[in-house]
């Protein structure tokens, strides 16, 4: 029965991990110069593509109260927003290079990926 029990525990934990290493990220939404981002269980849309060298807004909106989303961070551009409850907050960015670059709310749970092509 032990046994059982331990491989269930150890089933289940490759599957979360499983989960949050390989989960299947959404399709790529074009950026044309402004977009509001909805925060509601993650980022709703959760991969944008913006331009190279063009000043982009994202324009963040938080419906989700939890605590671990109130705050967003785009460790490449330096950035660590605090975002309200139910306000737009923009953020302005102009990527430099061409790549890929990951934001993640403060307990790095929730991704969104920028693609700056
Ligand atoms: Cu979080």
């Amino acid at each position: 029965m032990n046994v059982l029990v331990n491989l269930i525990g150890v089933a289940l934990i490759i599957l979360t991990t499983w989960f949050f290493l390989f989960k299947k990220e959404g399709p790529a939404v074009k950026v044309n110069k402004k977009i509001r981002v909805t925060v509601d269980g993650g980022y709703h849309p959760e991969v944008l593509e913006v331009p190279v060298g063009v000043t982009t807004t994202l324009e963040f909106f938080r419906k989700d109260p939890t605590s671990c989303l109130e705050e967003v961070i785009f460790p490449d551009f330096h950035i660590r927003q605090f975002l309200p409850l139910n306000q737009s907050v923009e953020l302005t960015l102009t990527p430099k290079e061409k790549g890929e670059y990951s934001f993640h709310c403060g307990m790095s749970m929730f991704f969104g990926k920028l693609k700056v092509v």
